[in-house]
């Protein structure tokens, strides 16, 4: 058998100073649905997550809940770990930075980047901010009335930082760097992300300072423990550190270069600058792509621990439904642009598309099987052009599927396979076949096998966004488990006419409001 193709996935990793917010499950729930997409459609794929536990911000959060930083990170990092449990994320792996494992992947990437040459000791003097973990030049910067200064960008304090630091010569990197977006045009996405990016890198790179003096809470520079390592350097290094690095000949060597990172607009500079010059400097491979969704707002407002608004993804998942929740996001955001939460717009997504178009419409059909057909799989006569027209927009949808997957246009799948529903639907009401269980019940057994046959292609393709309420329609149709990957969509995996089916049971309920 052939071996399968690689797909490495990554999120960020979450600063665990607080509870995970609905921007952290967000982010996860886009990045699982692309690594379920991929395995169902034949990928070995590694799907990692975790979480960021070095920096001064974790300190100061802990310095005020009178916690150490360890502690802290061992607590809250368990909410992450459970956040992706309760989304049914599919995650292969759980980082933490505090691991041993990363310590020494670290330390081998300064090593090796020290060994290039390209790190030298010398003296930092400027603004930093501690929320933003990153160095600002005074021109980001808005001069306040008390004589404070904040990023103009994120609107964060800074401090001033006078301390001997260790530099990377990230200046040496600006052309390379720039050959490189050139060569490989699909690196940096969205393109307006890119767009951001070139620019800011044509405008020329400074060094970059990448170590600290003045707390202990971090990765010890090799050679000199008196310096720890930057957060920055020490974060991004974990998608390295995952896959077994520094050694060569893990079961998870295989899967670097990473095929994307997903992670949040605000930090791609971090992933398509700083990291790439660091991996060129260590001599390893660059990962093919990253990709920087958009921002989730509740009422127009960025969600943040220190804004203090955020939305508690537990209680959103238990109040609406996991798989409802994973849809609405994937659904009603284009994924790569910015996007509002409201109470009604996801009640608006549950009842319209899941509970009514697609859940009705799969009840219905399920229901009339079991009552006229004697709960088996209806066999099909000939077919009209209404049935082949249906069907083929449904064979069609896994090659829009593959397109769009490969732009990560989740919310173009979402759409490409509610078009179809919506087909679907205006075919059942008008072929009627309730009628035809007295007038036609040859023809009502195709009109049946064919809506049950377009359910099928829909939820085998809705697996990676909704896999709890798919897999129970896919229970529902009689397909068997090893019948649900994208192998098995089109005209090779029709439903057998015949197979005995379970009793249906409605998989999609209304949401109601809750009386006042
Ligand atoms: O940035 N909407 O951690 P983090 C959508 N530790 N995405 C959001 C968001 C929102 N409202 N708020 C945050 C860090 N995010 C670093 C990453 S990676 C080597 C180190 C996204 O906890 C954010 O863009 O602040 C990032 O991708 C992720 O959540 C973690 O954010």
């Amino acid at each position: 058998m052939a071996e399968k193709d690689t797909y490495y996935i990554t999120t960020a990793i979450s600063y665990p100073n607080g509870k995970p917010h609905i921007g952290h499950a967000y982010e996860l729930i886009a990045t699982d649905a692309i690594a379920r997409f991929k395995r169902l459609d034949g990928n070995d794929v590694f799907f990692l997550t975790g979480t960021d536990e070095h920096g001064q911000k974790m300190l100061q959060t802990a310095a005020k809940q009178g916690t150490t930083a360890q502690a802290l990170a061992d607590q809250n990092s368990e909410y992450f770990r459970e956040m992706a449990r309760v989304l049914n994320a599919s995650n292969d792996d759980f980082i933490r930075t505090s691991e041993e494992r990363h310590h020494r992947a670290c330390q081998e990437i300064w090593r090796r980047m020290e060994a290039a040459g390209d790190i030298y000791l010398s003296k930092y003097s400027g603004w930093y901010s501690v929320r933003d973990e990153a160095f600002f030049d005074e021109k980001d910067l808005a001069l306040n009335s008390d004589g404070s200064r904040t990023v103009i960008e994120t609107g964060a304090k800074v401090e001033w930082v006078e301390e001997e630091s260790y530099f990377f010569r990230l200046s040496a990197y600006q052309d390379r760097l720039l050959k490189h977006y050139e060569s490989h045009p699909g690196f940096i996405g969205p393109d307006e992300r890119r767009n951001e990016i070139l620019s800011f890198v044509r405008s020329g790179l400074r060094d970059l300072s990448i170590s600290r003096t003045t707390f202990d809470w971090g990765v010890p520079v090799p050679g000199n423990p008196k310096h720890v390592m930057y957060v920055w350097v020490d974060a991004l290094t974990n998608y390295l550190t995952a896959t077994g690095f520094p050694e060569a000949d893990t079961d998870r060597s295989k899967f670097w270069p990473a095929s994307v990172h997903i992670i949040g607009k605000d930090i791609v500079r971090f992933h398509t600058v700083y990291w790439p010059a660091f991996l060129m400097s260590a001599g390893l491979p660059l990962p093919h792509r990253v990709f920087g969704h958009g921002f989730l707002f509740n009422r127009g407002e960025k969600m943040s621990k220190s804004v203090g608004n955020v939305i508690d993804p537990f209680t959103l998942a238990e109040h609406y439904g996991v798989d409802q929740l994973r849809y609405f996001f994937l659904r009603e955001v284009p994924f790569g642009q910015d996007g509002n939460y409201s109470h009604e717009a996801i009640v608006n997504r549950i009842n319209a598309d899941l509970a009514n178009d697609f859940g009705n419409l799969a009840n219905r059909c399920l229901k009339m099987i079991a009552a006229n057909c004697g709960g088996k799989v209806p066999s099909p006569g000939d077919l009209l052009p209404s049935d082949e027209q249906l069907l083929k927009a449904a064979d069609n949808l896994v090659w829009q599927a593959r397109d769009a997957i490969f732009n990560f246009a989740l919310h173009t799948i979402l759409a490409d396979l509610w078009s179809v529903v919506g087909e679907a639907n205006r075919y059942f009401a008008a072929e009627e076949p309730w009628k035809l269980k007295t007038s036609n019940p040859a023809r009502m057994e195709t009109v049946l096998y064919v809506t049950a046959e377009v359910v099928r292609q829909v939820a085998i393709l809705a697996q990676p966004v909704i896999p709890a309420g798919a897999a129970r329609l896919l229970d529902q149709l009689g397909v068997s488990e090893d019948a649900r990957d994208f192998d098995h969509l089109g005209i090779d995996g029709r439903l057998s006419p015949d197979v005995e089916l379970p009793a249906p049971a409605a998989v999609f309920p209304r949401y109601v409001e809750a009386p006042d």
